[in-house]
């Protein structure tokens, strides 16, 4: 169908905050990915899909025109400097900051730091622009435990609450930015899709201002 929509989400916290967003551009999906073990979800609108994904991989679908539409964390966009992406809509959702933290009573030792993070590309950057030379150790997930064991001085991660940081005796240090999700659209689809995806988009801009005015 030419003019069918494919939206690419994660499960989750992105899922849960686009939701409302979605609902407010007419578009419900009819299952839950929460519950349901399918990828792809059908919604009221039949020609509208959600495709379920990793968070980190919502760019690569779009990039690549495995879906039309996504919602990325900026964190994780971040991560793909060189994506080919519109990004035209700040979400103001599923916010924290990217933060750098360690061990409270730390004193650096002489040498290079050793930083663990699953956010190479956003810790290489920020190191260099500070002209700090960095050993960076790429981690997947659970990268509070790295500084517990010593395999790093630092983390990089997304903080929220801090409660989590806290839960393991790590506090935050140094903040590298404030992250917020994304509406990202592939570049050749808002070419041929021009009108569905520009009244797609400025639908949800509106739900995203009316929501901001409550
Ligand atoms: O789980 P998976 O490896 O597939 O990917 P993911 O963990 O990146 O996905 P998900 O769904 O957890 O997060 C999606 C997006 O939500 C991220 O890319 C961020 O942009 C955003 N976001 C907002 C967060 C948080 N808040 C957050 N708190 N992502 C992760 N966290 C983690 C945090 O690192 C900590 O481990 O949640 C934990 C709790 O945080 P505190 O600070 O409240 O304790
Ligand atoms: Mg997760």
């Amino acid at each position: 169908m030419p003019d069918s929509l494919t939206l690419a989400l994660s499960k989750g916290r992105i899922f849960k905050e686009t939701l409302p967003l979605l609902k407010a551009a007419g578009i419900e999906p009819l299952d839950d990915p929460e519950t349901s073990r399918k990828l792809i979800l059908d919604t009221n609108v039949p020609d509208v899909k959600l495709i379920i994904v990793r968070a980190s991989d919502v760019p690569t679908y779009v990039e690549y025109g495995g879906a039309d539409i996504g919602v990325a964390g900026k964190d994780v966009l971040m991560e793909h400097p060189h994506a080919e992406l519109y990004e035209p809509v700040d979400l103001n959702i599923a916010c924290c900051k990217l933060m750098t933290a360690g061990k409270p009573d730390q004193s650096v030792s002489n040498g290079r730091l050793k930083v663990a993070t699953k956010f190479v590309e956003s810790t290489r950057r920020f190191y260099a622009e500070k002209g700090e030379q960095v050993e960076i150790i790429k981690l997947y997930g659970s990268m509070e435990l790295a500084p517990l064991v010593g395999l790093a001085d630092r983390i990089v991660d997304v903080v929220d609450t801090g409660n989590t940081l806290r839960a393991n005796g790590l506090v935050p240090m140094e903040h590298i930015a404030d992250i917020s999700s994304r509406l990202v659209v592939n570049k050749a689809s808002m070419k041929m899709k021009h009108k569905r995806i520009q009244t797609f988009i400025d639908q949800i801009r509106n739900a995203v201002r009316d929501k901001s005015n409550d």
